[in-house]
């Protein structure tokens, strides 16, 4: 039997009251938000006749999230980070605004601190025997089109397993590896010597997987590269590049792969290549600039401050 007293005056009511609506004390904004998702949900559960075991094991489905620190791997999954970026994306149509590099999202695995260093940094600590060398490197460019000496690249990526410092479930890695931040040289040149990252996917006893497989979707990402990239009287950049010829480069989970993010990867294996880079062996070269876009009215308008680790 399915009811439907969404539009009831005692419901709507109800909604007020729950939402606050009716008390001067609290956040407006809060309330407001509040009131429209709280409206959206019990318009869902007439509309879609949610039955009350649905509507507990979605309760139980938040606690486990939460248990698992998940949350912010089910946002990108449900596209959720993709969705706020089509939006910075609009705006900046509508503006008149350029991203000559395109954003792309953050995910959840960025950590405050890194090491800094100039120019030239080498991410990852040897350890990872699996590891193709990679040679990164590229000139951080102004919204003029001028190198910008100086700029912060901040990079971290994933190991050969697909995991992160800080939150790899093996304890194998230590702080920062495959992390830094590198300043960039007087011609507006970084680089760095890592390994190439293997892509991520999502722990598969986890909440996320669980839901993903209701949806018939898989948790998988192509190996990738992130970076924030700042400088003075320019937007900071929040971006990643996807390693060419990973097989779901265009099957992301995350639904972070744009146009423009998948340089080209060529395999380097003569002597002359090693030794100008100090390698003793083939090594896999990325060339990837990046232009950063102008502040508008002098102040950095789509600055996305978000609640993130710092070690
Ligand atoms: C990642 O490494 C990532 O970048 C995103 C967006 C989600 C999960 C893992
Ligand atoms: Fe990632």
């Amino acid at each position: 039997m399915s009811v439907s007293i969404f539009n009831t005056k005692e419901v709507q009511e109800f909604l007020n009251l729950a939402s606050g609506l009716t008390q001067s004390a609290g956040n407006d904004r809060t309330k407001a938000i509040v009131h429209r998702l709280l409206s959206d949900l019990f318009k869902a559960i007439d509309d879609l006749n949610i039955t009350s075991d649905e509507y507990w094991a979605g309760v139980a489905y938040v606690n486990q999230l939460g248990a698992r620190s998940e949350a912010g791997l089910l946002s990108p999954g449900l596209g959720l980070d993709r969705f706020l970026d089509m939006r910075m994306d609009a705006e900046d149509e509508a503006l008149g605004i350029a991203n000559p590099t395109p954003r792309t999202i953050e995910g959840p695995l960025y950590v405050a601190g890194a090491p800094e260093a100039n120019g030239f940094a080498r991410l990852d600590d040897g350890k990872d025997t699996a590891g193709h060398t990679l040679i990164m490197h590229g000139t951080v460019r102004g919204a003029d089109g001028k190198p910008l000496p100086n700029a912060k690249v901040e990079v971290w990526h994933a190991n050969t397993k697909g995991f992160y410092s800080h939150f790899d479930p093996t304890g194998e890695q230590q702080a920062f590896n495959m992390r830094r931040t590198i300043i960039t040289d007087a011609q507006g040149g970084y680089k760095f010597q890592s390994i190439v990252p293997v892509g991520y996917g999502c722990p598969p006893d986890g909440p996320t997987q669980a839901l993903l497989n209701q949806l018939g979707r898989h948790g998988n990402r192509p190996a990738h590269i992130h970076f924030f990239v700042s400088a003075p009287g320019h937007r900071k950049l929040t971006t990643q590049i996807n390693i060419d010829g990973d097989p779901l480069v265009n099957d992301d989970f995350a639904y972070a792969t744009r146009d423009g993010l998948v340089p080209p990867l060529v395999e380097r294996t003569d002597d002359a290549s090693i030794k100008a880079n100090g390698l003793n062996g083939p090594f896999a070269e990325i060339t990837f600039d990046i232009t950063l876009s102008a502040l508008v009215n002098g102040v950095d308008n789509q600055l996305v401050d978000r609640p993130r680790l710092a070690a």
